[in-house]
């Protein structure tokens, strides 16, 4: 990827309920008065009203990490690192990590989304979350991310090979920007366009996810939330300051 500074909007998706393996692995090691968050990092805020779930890559080890008092990040270990650099996270060496977990101990966790039509949901594997990129958690918004939403249409498909219940990945997938291109639900059209079958077809998702971007950006325009009518340039500044605001998200850059 390229040499630029990314920079992400880290949300913070507060946990309701571990998945049974991950409860047995935290147990005795968290606080009663504990918050736990996932942290996925995104690059398009204004689409958070879109989250459907949130992913982690089943394979990948990760850690939950003490950053104050009371409240615990869920994050790769290279992110824990970065972020403690960065100052939002105490002196690495210094922060505490209270457990290890595999993605697929977290899967079917239960967390409340800010912004998002859907406030609780799901945690779901994707194969392709990179442990080199973010944090390593990634929130799915299938409206708007080809890579998304064909990895939605895979876990419904084979729910029993992924060990997930389907109704967790199978919600209604609402329109939240609209382009002039690909319509209000533009990750599906350009999956159908394309033909694209699985989330393993890495070169046309890369074309998918290059051709959202620039149309979603360029010439979207919020059709959900407040910021209805205005454009996507216009709304993601706003909404993510909002949500910054409101203590639901925290710049991250890498
Ligand atoms: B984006 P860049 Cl709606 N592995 O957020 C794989 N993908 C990751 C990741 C990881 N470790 N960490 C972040 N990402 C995803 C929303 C979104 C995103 C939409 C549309 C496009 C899109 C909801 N998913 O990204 O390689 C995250 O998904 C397309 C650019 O750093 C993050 O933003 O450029 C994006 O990839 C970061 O990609």
């Amino acid at each position: 990827e390229g040499v630029g500074v990314q920079e992400y909007t880290a949300m913070k998706l507060k946990v309701e309920e571990w998945a049974e393996p991950a409860q047995k692995a935290l147990a005795g090691k968290l606080p009663e008065n504990a918050k736990v968050y996932f942290v996925p990092a995104t690059l398009r805020p204004e689409t958070m009203y879109g989250q459907t779930s949130c992913f982690v890559g089943p394979k990948i080890t990760y850690g939950v990490w003490k950053v104050s008092d009371d409240e615990y990040y869920f994050i790769s270990e290279r992110a824990a690192r970065n972020m403690s650099f960065q100052g939002m996270f105490p002196k690495w060496g210094e922060s505490p990590k209270v457990a290890d977990l595999q993605g697929s101990d977290v899967v079917g966790t239960i967390v409340n989304a800010p912004l998002s039509v859907y406030k609780n949901i799901r945690i779901l594997p994707m194969e392709t979350v990179k442990a080199s990129k973010g944090t390593g958690v990634v929130s799915c918004v299938p409206s708007d991310s080809p890579d998304d939403y064909i990895t939605i249409l895979d876990l419904v498909k084979k729910a029993d090979y992924y060990g997930i219940k389907k109704e967790w990945a199978d919600l209604e997938i609402l329109p939240i920007i609209e382009t002039p291109t690909y319509g209000n639900l533009t990750a599906k059209k350009l999956v159908e366009d394309m033909k694209i079958a699985s989330p393993k077809d890495t070169k046309p998702l890369a074309e998918a996810k290059d051709l959202a971007y620039k149309e979603g950006f360029y010439k979207g325009t919020m059709c959900y939330g407040e910021h209805k009518g205005k454009s996507v340039e216009q709304a993601k500044p706003l909404v993510r300051q909002a949500l910054i605001d409101a203590g639901d998200a925290f710049n991250y850059a890498e």
